[in-house]
C-alpha cells in the first residue's frame, strides 16, 4: 500500500478531500492527484465500475499519490475484501443502520484477531505474495480505513451506539439517502436534514469520531469542516466535467 495520504493526514486529523468517481478511465485519477485531491472514491455502489477496472484506477491512484478509497455496494465481506485485496486504502460501504452492522463492517476490514477478513496473500494488496507473511497482515490491519454511511433515520436513532463500535475510522452522513429517509427525497439543502446532520457532526465530535460527508460546493464544505468534518467527499467527477463543460460554452457563447 502506497502514499497513504488520506490515512497519514486523518491521524494528524487534517482535512482530506477527495471526489466521487463513476469513470474507468485512468486517467481521471492521474488528474485527481494532480489537482490535490487527498483521495478518490471509486463508486462500485452506484457506478459502473467493475473490480477489475477498479484495480486499474487504484494504479493510476498511486501513481498519482492519491488514495484509492472504494465504495463498495453493500455491508458484505466478499465485496469488502476484494477491495482491499485489490489495493484499495479504505473502503466506504453504505448504510449502517445498526451497532451489528458496523461490528460487522469493522470486522470485514481486519485480519485476526481485530477481524476474520477473508485470508489470501497472493493478491495485489500484498504485492501476490512477495511481503512477508506476517507481516502483510499486521500491516494490512494497521493501514486500512474504515468509513461507514450514516444515511438513514434508523442510523440516527442508533447513532451512539454505533459510535461506540471500536475499528470505524469515519462516520460519513451521505446527504441524499438520509433526505430519502427523512421523506424529503434531494432536498439537501432542508433546515430538518441540515439539522440532523449537524446534531450528528456535534455528537460525533463529543465522542472523538471522525466525521465525513459529500457536498457540493464550497460554501458548503467551508462550513463543514468549520463545523470540525474532516473527511470532505466534493461532487463526482461526472458532475465536475459536466460543470465545467457548462459554463466553458455558456462562457463563449
Ligand atoms: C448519499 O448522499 O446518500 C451518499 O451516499 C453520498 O453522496
Ligand atoms: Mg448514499
Amino acid at each position: 500500500m502506497q502514499n497513504n495520504k488520506l490515512l497519514h493526514k486523518l491521524r494528524k486529523r487534517e482535512v482530506v478531500i477527495g471526489p466521487f468517481c463513476k469513470l474507468a478511465e485512468p486517467a481521471i485519477y492521474e488528474l485527481a492527484g494532480l489537482a490535490g485531491f487527498d483521495f478518490a472514491i471509486i463508486d462500485l455502489e452506484h457506478g459502473p465500475l467493475s473490480f477489475e477496472s477498479a484495480q486499474n484506477a487504484i494504479r493510476a491512484c498511486e501513481l498519482a499519490r492519491i488514495s484509492p478509497v472504494i465504495r463498495v455496494p453493500k455491508n458484505e465481506e466478499h465485496y469488502i475484501l476484494r477491495a482491499l485485496d485489490i489495493g484499495a486504502h479504505g473502503v466506504q460501504v453504505p448504510a449502517i443502520n445498526t451497532k451489528e452492522q458496523a461490528e460487522k463492517l469493522a470486522q470485514a476490514c481486519r485480519y485476526y484477531p481485530q477481524g476474520n477478513r477473508g485470508v489470501c496473500r497472493f493478491v495485489r494488496a500484498a504485492e501476490y505474495s512477495r511481503l512477508p507473511k506476517t507481516d502483510y497482515f499486521q500491516y494490512a490491519n494497521a493501514n486500512v480505513t474504515v468509513i461507514a454511511h450514516l444515511e438513514g433515520v434508523e442510523g440516527i436513532n442508533n447513532l451512539d451506539a454505533i459510535l461506540a463500535v471500536e475499528g470505524i475510522d469515519v462516520l460519513f452522513i451521505g446527504p441524499y439517502d438520509l433526505s430519502q429517509s427523512l421523506g424529503i427525497p434531494g432536498k439537501v439543502d432542508h433546515p430538518e436534514l441540515i439539522a440532523k446532520m449537524r446534531s450528528i457532526v456535534e455528537k460525533a465530535g463529543e465522542k472523538g469520531k471522525l466525521i465525513g460527508t459529500f457536498v457540493e460546493t464550497p460554501a458548503a464544505a467551508k462550513d463543514w469542516i468549520k463545523r470540525g468534518v474532516k473527511y470532505i467527499s466534493y461532487s463526482v467527477d461526472v458532475g465536475l466535467i459536466l460543470e465545467k463543460f457548462t459554463s466553458t460554452v455558456q462562457s463563449v457563447l
